[in-house]
């Protein structure tokens, strides 16, 4: 695949970290950069799923990183089961708070060559692959010195059924119907449409004709908390945020392109751009939100010329940092579309597959755009994640008729989440999809799954 060459990393070499002898039905676990990145195991002899764009590449993949024609590059973390009965070796960053290198894997008929592009430390495990991906992630969790996740209160979301179109009287109908229906819906989460614009995050669209916080007072008068979503480190070229302060960019990061306009991103290690970034969570929450899923947020973490001398990672993280400083320690923090290794200890929930979407396939062929499959197979590949770094958030149950395979994503959710949020249209659900809905809307489990 062809990349801008503007966006290149300045590509630190890749070296030799490893070798194995493959067995028959040895297989490769390969992780994903970001929320929306193609996770999974596959056969050793594989190719695993690649950008079929440079949109794909930055917006679902990893940005400025090149791909190898055959095999596998994981973000962090790979793994191989060497089929033959021998343990699990685990190829992995030490400390994925400071570095990711991409590690990639290549069968060469009788074994398997392993190279990354930065410090890699291998460690090997009795037991099956998900038994040592599980203490693996254990592992990491202690290192940071994670406590156990808090478990989180189901809700219900805008976005799976009115996208960008939704209005304000679309989350009052479903608070509404929320009560009259009985389903145990804590939270109710507005997303993407109520903005103005892609950096605009405190002015609202036509479609939201009341200030927010008179939102917020409807939904709290329920017996309910409220939600927001933001894209918080995206800078839109059309919002008035890039109009107005074109110095708070990272140069020379493109964060791809949607909403119909290019996108940059917000340079937290500028100080006025830090100060703004906090005053958007402090005013959202001066409303009364206490529920905030950040989107996008890969972006924090590209490479690029910022005002001071962080590179992505740090950035990213500190980014995230000043916005739990503006949030408080309370309120519950959901990232999407988030560089997955970094963000551990830094959030009460994860996004951890690809969009769902009514339909099974993805329309492209793209596992890292929105599809029923994507969103199984990469959540599934997850799981482990679970109760050690956060609560897993598989994405929303949708159960409305039109929905593909349903009965599947059902089973998926009750199976892999974690978070449950419907976003369903209440009153469009038939009786198997409020039942359903009424059964999965249900706190969190507390503890990793039981993944025999
Ligand atoms: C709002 C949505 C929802 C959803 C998020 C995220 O263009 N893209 O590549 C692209 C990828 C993911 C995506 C939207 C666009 O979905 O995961 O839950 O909040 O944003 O826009």
């Amino acid at each position: 695949m062809q990349g801008d060459p503007d966006q290149e990393l300045s590509g630190a070499p890749f070296r030799e970290v490893g070798e194995a002898r493959l067995g028959p039905g040895a297989r490769v676990y390969e992780h994903g950069w970001q929320s929306w990145t193609p996770t999974g195991v596959y056969p050793a002899t594989a190719t695993s799923p690649r950008p079929p764009s440079a949109r794909s590449r930055t917006m679902h993949y990893r940005a400025q990183t090149e791909f190898p024609e055959r095999g596998f590059q994981a973000a962090g973390l790979l793994a191989l089961d060497p089929g033959e009965g021998g343990p699990v070796q685990i190829w992995s960053a030490p400390d994925p708070s400071r570095e990711v290198p991409n590690i990639r894997a290549i069968d060469e008929g009788e074994r398997l060559r392993v190279s990354a592009d930065g410090d890699v430390e291998q460690t090997s495990h009795g037991g099956d692959l998900r038994s040592a991906l599980g203490a693996w992630a254990e592992e990491l969790a202690r290192r940071a010195g994670l406590g156990k996740p808090r478990s989180l209160s189901p809700g219900w979301c805008t976005w799976y059924q009115y996208f960008t179109d939704v209005r304000e009287e679309d989350v009052l109908e479903n608070l509404e119907a929320l009560d009259r229906l009985r389903l145990d819906a804590a939270v109710v989460q507005i997303d993407d449409g109520y903005q103005a614009g892609i950096g605009d995050w405190l002015d609202r669209s036509s479609r939201f004709p009341h200030p927010l916080s008179e939102l917020v007072d409807r939904i709290r008068a329920s017996g309910r908390r409220a939600g927001i979503w933001t894209a918080p480190l995206l800078v839109g070229a059309r919002s008035r945020l890039s109009a107005e302060h074109a110095d708070w960019l990272v140069g020379d990061a493109d964060a791809g392109h949607n909403w119909g306009q290019p996108l940059s991103v917000l340079d937290v290690t500028h100080p006025d751009a830090a100060a703004h970034l906090q005053h958007v969570f402090r005013t959202l929450a001066g409303w009364g939100f206490d529920f905030f899923k950040i989107d996008f947020i890969y972006a924090g973490a590209l490479a690029g010329r910022r005002h001071g001398d962080a590179g992505g990672i740090a950035a990213y993280r500190e980014a995230v940092r000043l916005i739990r400083e503006a949030i408080g320690p309370r309120a519950t923090l959901l990232g999407c579309g988030a560089p997955i290794l970094p963000s551990v200890g830094l959030f009460d929930a994860m996004r951890v597959s690809p969009d769902v979407a009514p339909y099974y396939q993805p329309s492209d062929g793209d596992l890292g755009a929105p599809s029923q499959l994507s969103a199984a197979l990469t959540g599934r590949a997850r799981a482990f994640q679970h109760g050690r770094f956060w609560v897993n958030d598989p994405d929303c149950l949708i159960v409305r008729p039109h929905v593909e395979r349903r009965e599947e994503w059902a089973e998926h959710v009750e199976r892999f989440g974690g978070l449950r949020m419907s976003s369903d249209r209440l009153d469009s659900l038939d009786s198997w999809g409020l039942e359903t809905t009424r059964r999965l809307l249900q706190p969190s489990p507390p503890d990793p799954f039981d993944l025999r």
